[in-house]
């Protein structure tokens, strides 16, 4: 019904149509003394499929988890599992054993690649597990262990005769529970975010050059940096250090033209921009947090790019709202991704008029398929998909993000979002980074409170405190300001970049 063929194996739409089409000596893949062409990639693919399926007995179904920073090895390796019938699991380079232990044994894992540096955690996590056969390593650019068991292996594979819905990824997320819950994703699907968003908002080319630092692991990473690439024959970029000060000299030495990453990585580059020709770039992407607005206008200041904002989720494993470059409304998220439909619903599954704040409800040519978890129930609801965001629509049909349900702070009978007065102190001059929760109160049920990191050259006294609570309350509905403000070197933040508002939702309890 989607216009994709029953039989499908995303591997080959995605690497091998290239060579088809005689465009294999474009160049696929850049990193440090690596540049890949199309045809590079595919025999790359085809040897270490034939050393899956060969040597290390890999039938189609298997789960294989794959962990390493990202590298074109790990590029390779996570096409050469799908090209052979496997399912793929990436994980977050920093988790340890206890993590893995729970993906290894949730998602039934049979086969481990791990990236030598890594692998103290994955051989303790592979001690206690039951379901798995191999754990094979590499170093650098695929050599160590499989580059010895790719030496003999031919390169050419023919891919497994995949169906267009056989799964082949499963995408982890912790959630706000900590209880990892595993999202199914079909060959189709990886092919569907790329013609829905990556076509019609993306809109990128095949002289395009994409960069950024969320691991593969956080779908948005994938889409941005494998997906919508290779979709159309582009070249992808790997820093092997993704710190912002890496990123914006990467950026400038392969000039870049389309940059994918979080909202607080394009805010601590701003300080570099000076050092480093960013000139090349044309397209900034941001999503896995709210683009605050302060944010977005520093960075058409200092670029002279619109940044295009968007939401996604694992569960949908992409963006699904976001605006076009020529139709962003600075603050908004922006509209459906075309082939996907949003709503604001209230609790009784009810539509929100415009204006009125509650549930995003999104459905769309893919959608939420947890692996065995009673979770599944909730999240859909009579189809729809119900992400834990809470958004408002505006009359124009745009969608302005509140917060996640979880971060709405009821004070005085008041809803507050959290990221609304986030976004308000980052406009202060003194605030490098901010995170604000409720802590609980006798008087008002709840506060607001700030945890704010300064810049440089900025005293943590009660001057400065008063001057962040007026700049609030001159900027907000005056209720929304912190009434308590603690200073800290650091916020507590996920792999993929995103504030751990739940971590300090503990912290402000104690
Ligand atoms: O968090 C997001 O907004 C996101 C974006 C794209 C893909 C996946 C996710 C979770």
């Amino acid at each position: 019904a989607l216009g994709y063929p029953e039989q499908l194996n995303a591997t080959v739409e995605l690497v091998d149509r290239h060579i088809e089409a005689g465009r294999g000596d474009r160049i696929a893949i850049r990193a440090p003394g690596v540049s890949w062409t199309y045809a590079d990639l595919s025999k790359m693919i085809d040897r270490m499929a034939n050393v899956l399926v060969g040597p290390l007995g890999l039938v189609p179904g298997n789960r294989v988890l794959l962990r390493s920073a990202n590298n074109p090895t790990k590029v390779a390796l996570y096409l050469a599992i799908i090209k052979a019938g496997g399912i793929v699991v990436a994980t977050m380079p920093l988790l340890r054993s206890k993590e893995l232990v729970q993906i290894l044994e949730k998602a039934q894992i049979s086969h481990a690649l791990c990236d030598l540096a890594l692998v103290e955690d994955m051989q303790k996590a592979a001690e206690q597990s039951i379901y798995l056969k191999r754990l094979v390593t590499w170093e650098g650019t695929a050599g160590g262990e499989l580059g010895e068991l790719l030496e003999s292996a031919p390169d050419t594979f023919e891919a497994a005769k995949t169906r267009a819905d056989d799964p082949c990824l499963l995408g982890f997320t912790s959630g706000t529970t900590g209880l990892p819950k595993a999202t199914t994703h079909f060959h189709r699907d990886l092919l569907i975010v790329c013609d829905a968003y990556g076509k019609e908002v993306l809109q990128a080319t095949e002289d395009d050059v994409f960069i950024g630092s969320p691991p593969l692991a956080f779908t948005f990473g994938l889409g941005g940096l494998v997906l919508f690439p290779f979709r159309v024959g582009a070249s992808t970029v790997l820093p092997p250090r993704t710190a912002p000060d890496d990123l914006a000299r990467a950026i400038a030495e392969y000039k870049a033209t389309i940059c994918f990453t979080a909202p607080t990585a394009y805010r601590a580059m701003l300080p570099k921009i000076s050092e480093y020709d960013l000139s090349s770039l044309r397209k900034c992407i941001s999503a896995g947090e709210m683009l605050p607005l302060p944010t977005f206008k520093a960075w058409k200041e200092a670029t002279g790019i619109s940044m295009m904002d968007g939401i996604g989720a694992t569960e949908m494993l992409h963006i699904f709202i976001s605006a076009k470059e020529e139709d962003i409304r600075p603050g908004a998220t922006g509209k459906p991704v075309p082939g996907y439909e949003a709503r604001v619903i209230d609790e009784a599954g009810q539509e929100c008029p415009p204006g009125t704040p509650g549930r995003l409800a999104v459905r769309g040519p893919l959608g939420c398929k947890y692996l065995a978890d009673e979770r599944q129930a909730k999240y859909v609801e009579n189809g729809w998909n119900i992400t834990g965001d809470t958004y408002v629509m505006d009359q124009d049909g745009y969608f302005w993000y509140q917060a996640r349900n979880d971060d709405m702070i009821v004070s005085a009978g008041y809803n507050i979002a959290g990221p609304e007065v986030e976004a308000s102190l980052l406009a202060h001059p003194a605030v490098a980074e901010c995170g604000v929760v409720a802590a609980p109160d006798v008087e008002r049920g709840c506060i607001v409170k700030a945890y704010v990191v300064l810049r440089e050259g900025y005293e943590p006294d009660s001057a400065l405190q008063k001057d962040l609570q007026t700049h609030v309350k001159n900027d907000l509905a005056p209720y929304k300001y912190p009434r308590a403000i603690e200073w800290v070197n650091a916020l507590p933040k996920t792999e993929s970049g995103k504030l751990q508002r739940f971590a300090l939702r503990e912290r402000a309890k104690q």
